[in-house]
């Protein structure tokens, strides 16, 4: 251990321990703006500058690991006036237009400023005009160099996170920028839309493209029928916005909010999560039976999960020559939307061209997703508009909704019920799990034991998972299976993806089937879930979503009764030719 005294207190740590982690240990929080939990050290925005007595300079708190006998004062005078001033030169280059900005009220450097009582700009107002046109090219991100303030946490993200590096450090001095390759529009580059730049972005340099207006304007128009659906992660997540702490589920109050926001029926996602199931779950057992008893050369495997379009589009990118190991399964918010202006228009009786379809969803690549071409199949453009978790908050605080005095509300019916598997699509592995727990029953004819519901080898949040089940003792039409040993695998964050991928194209992994999610711990982690993120926040909001999964009463997909009806009413059975029509789809390189 190392002794050392941070404000005179003394504090024994271990080796290799930063200043900044040391003083968090005695409760002094020392700012910073490019220090983040989730990613390596920079040390270049210098807020975080610490007096170590008999030191010339002032250290950089984040990249100065501590040593024996040090003494550090963290609000030295000589601290203070540093801090001040380089929050000042800061801001002399940043775009202060708070009151229009997306992240007025969440930004680090407008608390920062607050909390220095920084008034008029001591230096000059050294903002530089091409910074101020935004790059509004993606149907998911904003990205406003007049806000930015180099600290690089958007780079490091794309690096090491996500292994994308679709954004990166250009130019030197004065003339430093984030830029894209050749300052190429975003929607150009290879961007995935996963917006976990925006997770991590101090500033307002990095939003999601909001579209509380339009859907403000929906709401209020008396010829438009206005049915909203949300994603699985968000009730686990919506309080962090609204006073509520991290990790207490808050289903019933959103759905509460919802209601009073306007919407005409409240639905879920989770439905279609269920319907997915029944749809991949088909899908790998018949690609299964072709590659194992027809000896079909030409079938894919393994097959890889489709929900998630960061890593469709991550796919598409860096490995569009493995499209086809895609499941060709449509995401639950599409399957929803497709479903929600053709089985649900014609039940209730709407036309689907009056139809609006939005979603609430932790995901900013939603927005992308919805606007993809292939997801019109309804005839009219499946999912008309998607806000994030965060947009959800605002357009909850704009209403003068009190949402901790709200009373729990039920999901309208139908679209509205769903079981435990379901939520779980929101952390990573719960596709697995969900789809194993359903294929079990399909395959063996009984009933997975209620002990056996929680499959842990594929919970967690390690980067990659693997298992192998043994399958036996399975119905006759399912004898081909008897004996086999089903490998699966689980990757998380588009770089475990992108090491995943590298072993299955070399022919060293032999799986069967793979969930991919683009965002770290799956959606519950999405770039449009509320800020700040941290593996500990992430932690909490997994043990949310696996409680809300044990307190259902029904959690198994195909157990759901309205997943029962929809198939005896509408599409028969799961790949039926309607199914195939609404709920598939094909992804080409
Ligand atoms: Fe997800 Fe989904 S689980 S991608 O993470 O599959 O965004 O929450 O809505 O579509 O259901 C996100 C979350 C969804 C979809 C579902 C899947």
């Amino acid at each position: 251990l190392v002794n050392l005294k941070i404000n005179n207190m003394p504090i024994a740590v271990e080796e290799g321990t930063t200043i900044l982690e040391a003083a968090k240990k005695l409760n002094f929080r020392i700012p910073t703006l490019c220090n983040h939990p989730d990613l390596t050290v920079a040390g270049n925005c210098r807020v975080c500058v610490v007096e170590v007595k008999g030191a010339r300079l002032l250290a950089a708190a984040c990249a100065t690991p501590v040593s024996e006998g040090m003494e550090v004062f963290t609000n030295s005078e000589k601290v203070r006036v540093s801090r001040k001033h380089i929050v000042e030169l800061l801001l002399s280059e940043h775009n202060a237009d708070c009151t229009k900005c997306f992240k007025n009220g969440h930004c680090e450097l407008q608390d920062l400023a607050s909390e220095y009582r920084i008034g008029d700009h001591v230096f000059l107002d050294l903002v530089k005009p091409e910074s101020l046109i935004q790059d509004i090219s993606s149907p998911s991100i904003v990205k406003d160099d007049s806000k930015c303030i180099r600290c690089q946490r958007c780079v490091r993200t794309c690096a090491e996170l996500q292994g994308v590096s679709a954004l990166a450090v250009v130019n030197k001095g004065d003339h430093q920028k984030i830029s894209t390759f050749l300052n190429k529009p975003m929607h150009e580059v290879v961007c995935t839309n996963c917006g976990q730049c925006i997770n991590r972005c101090p500033t307002g340099a990095l939003t999601e493209r909001n579209y509380i207006e339009e859907v403000w304007n929906a709401i209020y128009d008396p010829s438009k029928f206005v049915v909203v659906q949300t994603a699985p992660a968000t009730r686990i997540a919506l309080g962090e916005d609204l006073g509520i702490p991290v990790g207490e589920r808050v289903t019933g109050k959103m759905v509460a909010s919802l209601k009073k926001l306007g919407f005409n029926k409240v639905l879920d996602t989770d439905f279609t999560a269920d319907l997915t199931i029944m749809e991949e779950g088909t899908e790998l057992l018949t690609r299964l039976k072709r590659a194992l008893v027809d000896k079909d050369e030409k079938v894919v495997l393994p097959m890889m999960t489709s929900c998630s379009p960061g890593w469709i589009k991550f796919q598409e990118h860096m490995y569009s020559d493995m499209l086809d190991n895609l499941s060709t399964c449509k995401s639950p918010q599409q399957m929803f939307g497709a479903v929600a202006k053709t089985y649900y228009a014609d039940k209730i009786n709407i036309k689907a061209q009056d139809m609006v379809v939005v979603s609430i969803m932790p995901c900013v690549a939603k927005k992308f997703e919805c606007e993809r071409p292939e997801m019109r199949d309804s005839g009219y453009q499946d999912v008309d508009y998607v806000l994030t978790t965060r947009e959800l908050a605002m357009m909850i605080k704009q209403a003068g909704i009190d949402f901790n005095k709200l009373e729990d509300e039920h999901y309208d019916s139908i679209l509205g019920e769903s079981s435990g598997a379901a939520v779980i699509f929101g952390a990573t592995g719960g596709v697995m799990e969900a789809a194993l727990r359903t294929a079990y029953e399909i395959v063996t004819g009984r009933e997975v034991p209620f002990t056996n519901l929680n499959i842990q080898p594929v919970r967690g949040m390690e980067g990659i998972k693997d298992a192998t089940i043994k399958i036996k003792n399975v119905k006759p039409e399912w004898s081909f299976l008897e004996g086999v040993d089903l490998h699966v695998a689980i990757a998380h964050g588009l770089a475990n993806a992108r090491q995943l991928m590298e072993k299955v194209r070399k022919g060293e992994a032999a799986y069967h089937f793979i969930e991919v999610m683009g965002c770290p711990g799956g959606c519950l982690g999405g770039g449009g879930q509320p800020i700040p993120t941290s593996p500990e926040i992430r932690k909490k909001r997994s043990e949310a979503i696996y409680q809300e999964d044990e307190d259902m009463p029904i959690r198994k997909s195909h157990e759901n009764p309205e997943i029962v009806e929809i198939y005896k009413e509408f599409l028969g059975e799961p790949l039926s030719h309607k199914s195939h029509d609404l709920l598939h789809t094909h992804y080409k390189p």
